[in-house]
């Protein structure tokens, strides 16, 4: 698959905003400042799409952005774990969420955005939980692959295997905005799901 177009189509925080139609949808997860925003962005070549966050923990709802068309949807949502926001916008926040990751039919894939850095830390295993019990499809990729020395790569990639105990078939596919390494491979596994 090609994305050849992307579009902006709406913010959402409560559910009677989402759109009401049949159109599969991916979403995109993770810690705040792992990518996900960027990660769009690439994906699609459309650097103006989605909001790269100078400030993290902004964006506070869910953002859709129609692939394609009617190709399918993105949907951006803000970051987990983020230490500085308000206990009232953190309860918002795991609302909105578990509303979406529970009741939204048009949720195909679920996309956990890891940084290849670091170790997962509670809330990525809380989430990568979550979904697994709930049997959403998941495709782990990590991103700044390119922030990386060569010999440290195949070690923090077993070390986030060992730490979410992953299965053999759930992949992961290790990307980087810098070189779009893995890019490819992140859009052929999309299609499998949509
Ligand atoms: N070097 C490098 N930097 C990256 C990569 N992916 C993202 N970044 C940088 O990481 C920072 C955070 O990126 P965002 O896309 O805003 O992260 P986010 O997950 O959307 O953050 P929130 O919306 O706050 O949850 C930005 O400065 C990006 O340029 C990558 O693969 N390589
Ligand atoms: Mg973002």
């Amino acid at each position: 698959m090609k994305i050849t177009k992307s579009v902006f189509l709406k913010g959402a925080i409560n559910k009677e905003q989402w759109i009401d139609d049949e159109i599969s949808e991916v979403l995109l997860l993770g810690r705040s400042n792992v990518g996900k925003s960027t990660f769009i962005n690439y994906l699609c070549n459309n650097k103006q799409l989605a909001r790269v966050s100078s400030s993290p923990g902004k964006t506070q709802m869910l953002n859709f952005f129609a692939i394609n068309d009617n190709g399918f949807r993105f949907v951006d949502c803000p970051g987990y774990g983020f230490a500085k926001i308000s206990k009232s916008i953190k309860k918002q926040f795991v609302k909105m969420m578990d509303t979406y990751l529970l009741e939204r039919r048009n949720l195909k894939l679920a996309i956990l955005l890891l940084d290849l850095r670091r170790t997962p830390n509670a809330d990525d295993l809380l989430m990568f939980n979550f979904l697994r019990e709930r049997n959403i499809n998941i495709l782990i990729v990590t991103t700044k692959l390119d922030k990386l020395k060569k010999n440290d790569i195949s070690n923090q990639e077993r070390i986030i295997k060992e730490t979410l105990l992953i299965i053999n078939h759930i992949d992961i596919i290790k990307t980087s905005s810098i070189s779009k390494i893995g890019y490819d491979a992140v859009l052929e596994k999309i299609t499998e799901y949509i």
